[in-house]
């Protein structure tokens, strides 16, 4: 089984990841630069200084044989404030890289939020007003005109759950709160509407392009086979992080088993949720014009039943076993024999990939296209001269193409794969020894450095073979 020639083999960046020149151009403040620099372990800057090195990249990915490349537009770069007031630099900046990328060969798939609200809108309340919602679908329309004839692949968000729950429940975003459901639920739809409001914008221009969301995916299982009460918990947990946001993608409204899930966890949790009919609308109507769903997928959930106070530990330094998550009313999720981790507690189970696209497929049938928007090891490569040997990661991604091959074998329709990441890039929570990329970045001199997985890729996305 081969992958076919229209088959997209990328590499994913995100803005604030890769960029630098954090406050450099006009760029606006984003809720990162205050809360990295209080918390003083490392600063997005100049991260992979992809804001100058952009030509190196994309020659990279040409060399490379990376026909695809996810870049983010920092809101904040174009609108300062989130709202009003143009900053000219960074709308040019963007018609740079897109017009590198078509010269060599690299299409962009460019996503308008990728976790960087613009400080002002973030400091009132980010996605819990309507404010933000107002302002992000103007900054979208703008974008659509603006880069109407470099870009042809769009995506409004990156991943809405880990935003609300690293925002407000594990509290490793800003504004860092924990344990509150409430506002992680009304959040996640608030951004469903936002998408939803600028998918039919877009549509409503008839543009030639394509657009859809990004989820991160994880997928859910019980820890202990036998036991209703671990089944319940994984029920509750997929819910909560995937079914909520598939629904409101897929169908515009939430289904009464969905509702059930959710009321039952917000009365534990003092909280309550109700879909204003008036969102409903647009998003149902949003639910047929998406072109594709992006699924980002790393890792699965084990979980155990769980009803004890609420502990999460986030294991941000790559110490390997000292993740922590015991969520009341959802269940604690739980490391499993025989599945391998990284150093970061991520659990490494492929089949997790393959069994969520084909529910998916099964769920949602008017899913139309899927596409692997990111996947990767994080690693602690280390550079003494000579090639990077990274074969753990070679042996991560080999793995997750190949359940990739049987879902498509068995009737999904999977358009492309993009690696997490191209080149190696800042980690929101992690820092910079937690490297995912191809090409190895020196980040005091910004040299790169093709890893052995780059030449592996290579050869992958040359001969469609695993
Ligand atoms: C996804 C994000 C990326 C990236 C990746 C790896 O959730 O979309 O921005 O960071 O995960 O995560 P981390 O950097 O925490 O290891």
């Amino acid at each position: 089984m081969k992958f076919s020639q229209d088959f997209v083999f990328g590499g994913a960046t995100a803005a604030y990841q890769c960029e630098g020149s954090t406050r450099a151009y006009g760029k606006g403040k984003v809720a990162w630069d205050d809360y990295l620099e209080k918390q003083g372990r490392f600063t997005a800057d100049p991260a992979s200084d992809f804001y100058h090195q952009y030509p190196v990249d994309l020659k990279l990915c040409k060399q490379f044989g990376v026909k695809a490349i996810r870049i983010s537009i920092a809101w904040s770069r174009i609108f300062p404030s989130g709202k009003g007031q143009i900053n000219q630099e960074g709308v040019d900046f963007y018609h740079r890289v897109f017009q590198e990328c078509h010269k060599n060969g690299v299409e962009p798939y460019v996503t308008l939020h990728h976790f960087d609200t613009p400080d002002e809108l973030h400091k009132k309340g980010d996605f819990l007003i309507a404010e933000t919602i107002d302002a992000y679908v103007e900054y979208a329309k703008f974008c659509f005109e603006e880069y109407k004839d470099e870009v042809t692949y769009w995506f409004t968000f990156n991943e809405v759950w880990p935003i609300a729950t690293c925002q407000y429940i594990e509290g490793t975003f800003p504004p860092g709160i924990k344990f509150d459901i409430n506002k992680a639920v009304w959040s996640m739809h608030n951004m469903m509407l936002a998408h939803a409001k600028a998918v039919v914008a877009y549509k409503s221009k008839n543009y030639s392009g394509k657009i859809g969301i990004i989820h991160s995916l994880e997928t859910k299982y019980a820890y202990d086979e036998n036991k209703p009460e671990d089944h319940q918990a994984a029920k509750v947990d997929d819910v909560l992080a995937n079914q909520f946001l598939l629904d409101a993608t897929f169908l515009g409204e939430y289904t009464e088993d969905t509702m059930n899930v959710i009321q039952n966890l917000l009365d534990l949790h003092n909280g309550s949720f109700e879909a204003p009919e008036k969102d409903l609308e647009v998003m149902k109507e949003a639910a047929k014009l998406n072109d594709y769903l992006g699924m980002n997928h790393y890792q699965s959930n084990f979980l155990k039943a769980y009803d004890g106070e609420n502990f999460i530990h986030h294991n941000g330094t790559g110490e390997k076993g000292t993740k922590r998550f015991r969520l009341k009313g959802v269940g604690e999720r739980m490391f499993k024999e025989g599945i391998e981790t990284t150093d970061w507690d991520w659990l490494i189970y492929p089949e997790g990939m393959y069994d969520m696209i084909m529910r998916i497929k099964n769920q949602y049938p008017n899913y139309k296209a899927i596409y692997i928007t990111e996947n990767g090891m994080g690693y602690k490569d280390t550079f003494e001269g000579g090639l990077i040997f990274d074969e753990p990661r070679i042996d991560y991604i080999k793995k997750h193409l190949a359940y990739l091959l049987k879902a498509i074998e068995d009737g999904a329709n999977v358009k492309g794969y993009f690696l997490w990441s191209l080149m190696d890039v800042f980690s929101w929570s992690n820092g910079y020894n937690k490297r995912y990329g191809l090409f190895y970045v020196d980040y005091e001199t910004q040299k790169r450095y093709p890893k052995a997985s780059a030449y592996w890729f290579k050869r992958v996305a040359e001969t469609r073979e695993l």
